[in-house]
């Protein structure tokens, strides 16, 4: 197979799509008929503070960015419900699949796609002024209903981020995997090289994992610096494993 008809992209169908029920819209809007793409992996997913912040980490300490963590979360829209907290994480792959699944996504604010792309799912969205405790407006909050990789690198980053190689089909892994040699657990934010009780592990020896998550657990669990943060790791394997805190 050719490496361009292995692009991949990801999607994420954000809590206020999933309240409006327009979860099947979307992935009709996606569908291979339209696209000519194919899924390659799919989780529903309570989303943590740790995956949000991750994601989202290129907008820390904007003033829309609190807003963005309680809305990918789950807690704007669903603030009663937690059992109602998901998005669906899914990866796209085929040809041009980034540029191919923006496009149908359209502009990331929702009045600049009704205005310049109708017919795109975002000009579906609404937006939403974000006031300081003065009541003074200090930016806008996108509720644009799904997330789509903006670029092929932004795509290995996101998808390594969200998905395990085991919730993606072998034969369309596009990034290089590496079966572990040690175990690697987590607690209270410090990486663990052996279980202790309230300890989840992470890895255990000879399970396959992303090749650069696996350098990056070598180098934290020695001391080192890592160019991938312990959180980046973390956050796909502590997914769904208990239920978020409200
Ligand atoms: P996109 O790549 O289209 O998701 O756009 P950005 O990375 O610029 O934005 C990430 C998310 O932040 C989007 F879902 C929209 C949201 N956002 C706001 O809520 N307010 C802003 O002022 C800018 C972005």
């Amino acid at each position: 197979m050719e490496q361009s008809e292995l692009e991949q992209t990801l999607v994420l169908i954000k809590p206020d799509a999933l309240k409006v029920s327009l979860t099947g819209y979307i992935l009709s809007q996606y569908s291979e008929f339209h696209t000519g793409l194919r899924f390659a992996g799919a989780r529903i997913m309570q989303v943590s503070r740790m995956i949000a912040e991750e994601h989202y980490a290129e907008h820390r300490g904007k003033p829309f960015y609190p807003s963005l963590i309680d809305y990918i979360t789950g807690h704007l829209h669903y603030p009663q419900e937690p059992e109602k907290r998901r998005v669906i994480a899914i990866v796209y792959s085929g040809p041009d699949a980034v540029a191919k699944v923006r496009a149908i996504s359209g502009p990331t604010n929702p009045h600049v796609a009704r205005d310049t792309k109708p017919g795109t799912i975002r000009a579906l969205g609404t937006v939403v002024p974000i006031k300081d405790d003065a009541g003074q407006t200090v930016g806008d909050r996108m509720d644009n209903l799904v997330h789509a990789s903006a670029t092929a690198a932004e795509a290995e980053r996101e998808i390594k981020l969200w998905f395990r190689p085991s919730d993606i089909i072998p034969c369309r892994h596009l990034y290089p995997t590496a079966v572990s040699d040690a175990l690697y657990c987590y607690h209270d934010g410090q990486l663990l090289t052996e279980y202790v009780p309230g300890s989840t592990c992470l890895l255990a020896p000879g399970e396959t994992a992303w090749q650069s998550d696996l350098e990056a657990l070598r180098l934290l669990a020695q001391g080192q610096p890592s160019p991938v943060t312990l959180e980046s790791v973390a956050a796909k394997y502590l997914a769904n494993t208990r239920c978020e805190p409200s």
